[in-house]
């Protein structure tokens, strides 16, 4: 090694504070939406905060678009080990930590300030408290977004026109049982196997965020979407509970202030592509239905809320609703 390589490795060293020859710690963020895309944003400034706080001691590698599977194969790897973090949708969560479950609930959240409000303060804070509970740890709640339908059979204007759709559905009981009750025939499946199946035409329709549509330019196999904005979509930063408890409390603090950016950013992309993102799906030739009478499609899955609510705390579902006054 010439003079200058071995002078110039000794200052990187000095400046990095990391002793020499010691490798940073590299720990995988699974997310199953494309790199260019809000969990994206929320992966890269996690990544940043977390270099800034360790001093380059904890690189964080992406692992977009399903890389390590769907999301309910990413939180069992989150329960034993072989991965490390992960930003995913609250949807099939409620399968690990049931608490998870009431956040999903349809019309639940009036907007995204009251999501936010609520997530923020300590309801969301409790529910976050839980994944301890189950192998995991919940650092911050980021952000999916509102979903809607998205369909190639028929423009979806009142809940009769979902009769008989095949509608791709997350794995969770409360969003089956809500497009159950509404006519469609609600399939549910992990997202990597949602594009393919769209495409081969086993399913009609899905629902989802903008954020979702359009990171995945869905316009090339989806005709319609219609703004029924069913269901607010949490997104958590969770951490596998092996991997957090091997941190000392200033790390594990370095963490929890990165999921923290990894939040805000996830929020800012939504906010701008709510309505960046209509405009995109116009041009693409999308037919997006922005008005329909939410009243109808909340009378048409209620009986969803009289199957789950009593099993889902209605005290933690209520406590949600009175936040939002
Ligand atoms: O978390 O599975 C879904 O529809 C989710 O919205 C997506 O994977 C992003």
């Amino acid at each position: 090694m010439t003079r200058y390589a071995s002078l110039g490795i000794a200052m990187a060293a000095m400046i990095t504070a990391i002793p020499l020859g010691v490798q940073a710690r590299t720990m995988n963020m699974a997310f199953t939406p494309p790199a260019d895309s809000h969990y994206g944003d929320a992966g890269r400034a996690f990544a940043e905060k977390i270099a800034e706080l360790s001093d380059g001691e904890f690189e964080i590698a992406l692992r977009p678009a399903g890389a390590l599977g769907g999301e309910r194969d990413v939180i069992e790897g989150l329960q034993i080990g072989t991965v490390e973090l992960t930003i995913s949708s609250t949807g099939p969560i409620g399968n690990f930590v049931p608490a998870v479950y009431a956040l999903d609930f349809p019309f639940l959240f009036k907007d995204y300030d009251s999501a936010h409000q609520v997530l923020d303060g300590e309801i969301g804070q409790e529910i976050l408290d839980q994944f301890s509970n189950h192998g995991l740890v919940g650092l911050a709640w980021a952000e999916n977004g509102f979903r809607h339908v998205t369909n190639s059979i028929r423009p979806i204007e009142t809940p009769a026109d979902l009769e008989g759709l095949k509608l791709r559905t997350m794995e969770n009981e409360v969003h089956i049982a809500a497009f159950k009750a509404a006519g469609a025939a609600p399939t549910p499946m992990s997202w990597t196997e949602v594009l393919t199946s769209l495409q081969q035409g086993t399913i009609d329709g899905q629902e989802n965020p903008i954020t979702i549509v359009t990171a995945n330019n869905m316009w090339e196999i989806q005709d319609n979407i219609t703004l029924t904005g069913h269901v607010y979509s949490p997104a958590v930063v969770a951490m596998s509970a092996i991997h957090y408890d091997a941190l000392t409390p200033e790390q594990q603090d370095w963490f929890r202030q990165a999921a923290h950016a990894a939040a805000q950013a996830s929020r800012a992309t939504v906010a701008k592509n709510e309505v960046e993102g209509i405009a995109q799906m116009k041009e693409n030739g999308m037919n997006v239905i922005e008005t329909i009478d939410k009243a109808a499609f909340v009378k048409a899955v209620q009986p969803a809320y009289d199957q789950y609510a009593d099993q889902y705390s209605p005290e933690l579902i209520q406590r949600i609703r009175d936040a939002q006054q």
